[in-house]
């Protein structure tokens, strides 16, 4: 397929997943508006209409509670196809949400947005602004009590990358017992060799038990968690996030707005730099529990790239780091490196490629200077969307596409990442 037939099809990935202004991640196996999903799609939708870009990120904000948090789950319209859905959750916001968050790439996104939309908008994007700021001063209170510069999950799903290794020790001390019945849907819809296990989401649920037990006020549910870590994917994205909501507000003409939110970027970088592990070559979350650093080797360990400029030592350090893990891949990063013992090239975070995670990347590539070896991550994974689809992960020793099928954030991640210029040298045989 040509690279504008492939436009084509990924803007009809994206139509076909709109529900009314915001846009589910997959038809049946992801039925309601996901928060950082969003912000990718958002990003997506601004390369050719600015409107509903915005449009996406104001239905996520009608999901923001007061006091700040945006919800990783936004439920607006019933859906059984899904498990754990919002009678689960029992949460008390207008609409249904989770009680919990995830990265807060929605600064990122407006960022984008608002680079590309006419002066008409900027109302719009101002409100967006607040919104957005609201939710990192969440982040900064809710989860950075101590003031350590890094900000912590308390579920893995906050983190994106729910069965991650990085998880598995932290993980292992979660009870499995649940006062909620597990009644999955997802190994339904998608090969459960490609899912979390149900030891997995045993827990997964035990945490929302405790966490809905303790009202889901932040405090109660810190004092309370028995998984909590300073995690560096997600400080990483909040770091860049507010970087690029203060350029926001300065373009808004708003420098006070601006200032809050350099200082709380000041105050990660400074987190995210003491989380520098020289001998792994990245850098390294920490489990406030056991009070130990987690040292499984994860794409997480390269996402300050995102907000960093990292000296010259520590740029060819993470470079060598990332080769190695790509050796024997015909597409990279693997979320988990070929020569750990937890690699598995199919099951979820554990291994496969996610084009979002290396939308980030590459991000993070560009901005420590190192446009080809951004360009050495872009091109094949825009290669194996154009052969396989828009699925939602791939298998980066074959290139297969994995998981749900028409997939918003891939179909995204090609509208934004083939801009680059990419496209041209994407092999693109077979049908989308
Ligand atoms: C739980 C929607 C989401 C993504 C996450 C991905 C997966 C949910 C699930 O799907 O998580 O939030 O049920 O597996 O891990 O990153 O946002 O695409």
């Amino acid at each position: 397929m040509h690279p504008a037939e492939l436009d084509a099809a990924a803007r009809a990935v994206l139509s076909a997943n709109d529900r009314g202004g915001y846009t589910v991640p997959t038809e049946g196996l992801y039925p309601f508006q996901w928060n950082w999903d969003s912000a990718f799609v958002a990003m997506g939708f601004a390369t050719f209409d600015a409107d509903r870009a915005l449009r996406e990120l104001e239905r996520l904000v009608e999901g923001q509670w007061d006091d700040g948090m945006i919800p990783h789950i936004v439920f607006h319209a019933p859906a059984d196809s899904y498990f754990p859905g919002p009678e689960v959750w029992g949460t008390r916001h207008r609409i249904p949400t989770s009680g919990i968050s995830q990265p807060p790439v929605m600064g990122m996104a407006l960022r984008f947005v608002a680079a590309r939309a006419p002066a008409a908008m900027r109302p719009r994007i101002a409100t967006l602004a607040h919104a957005a700021a609201r939710s990192h001063a969440w982040w900064r209170a809710a989860r950075d009590p101590e003031g350590i510069g890094l900000v912590a999950v308390l579920h893995p799903w906050e983190t994106g990358s729910d069965n991650s290794p990085a998880w598995d020790a932290a993980l292992a001390r979660v009870p499995q017992d649940t006062t909620t019945p597990v009644r999955r849907r997802d190994t339904g819809h998608v090969d459960a060799a490609m899912r979390p296990r149900d030891e997995d989401y045993r827990r997964y649920i035990h945490l929302l038990d405790t966490y809905r037990a303790a009202g889901w006020q932040p405090a109660a549910m810190w004092r309370a968690a028995p998984f909590r870590i300073a995690e560096v994917q997600v400080s990483a994205i909040l770091c860049r996030a507010a970087q690029d909501l203060s350029s926001v507000f300065d373009e808004l003409g708003e420098p006070g707005a601006a200032a809050a939110q350099r200082a709380l970027a000041t105050h990660l970088a400074h987190g995210l730099d003491a989380a520098w592990r020289p001998a792994l070559s990245r850098f390294v979350s920490r489990d406030l529990v056991a009070g130990e650093d987690i040292a499984a080797p994860t794409q997480a360990g390269f996402l300050p790239l995102l907000a960093l400029d990292l000296d010259a030592p520590r740029r060819k350090a993470v470079l060598a780091e990332m080769r190695r893990w790509s050796a024997g891949c015909v597409l990279g990063l693997p979320t988990t490196p070929p020569y750990h013992p937890a690699f598995d090239a199919k099951r979820y975070w554990r291994g496969p490629v996610w084009a979002v995670v290396d939308w980030l990347l590459a991000e993070g590539l560009r901005r420590n200077g190192e446009a080809e070896a951004a360009q050495a991550l872009i091109a094949p994974l825009l290669a194996a969307i154009a052969r396989a689809g828009f699925d939602e992960y791939f298998d980066p020793l074959t290139g297969e596409g994995l998981g749900g099928r028409r997939f918003s954030w891939t179909a995204a991640a090609w509208l934004v990442l083939s801009r680059d210029g990419a496209a041209e040298r994407a092999e693109t045989p077979a049908a989308a």
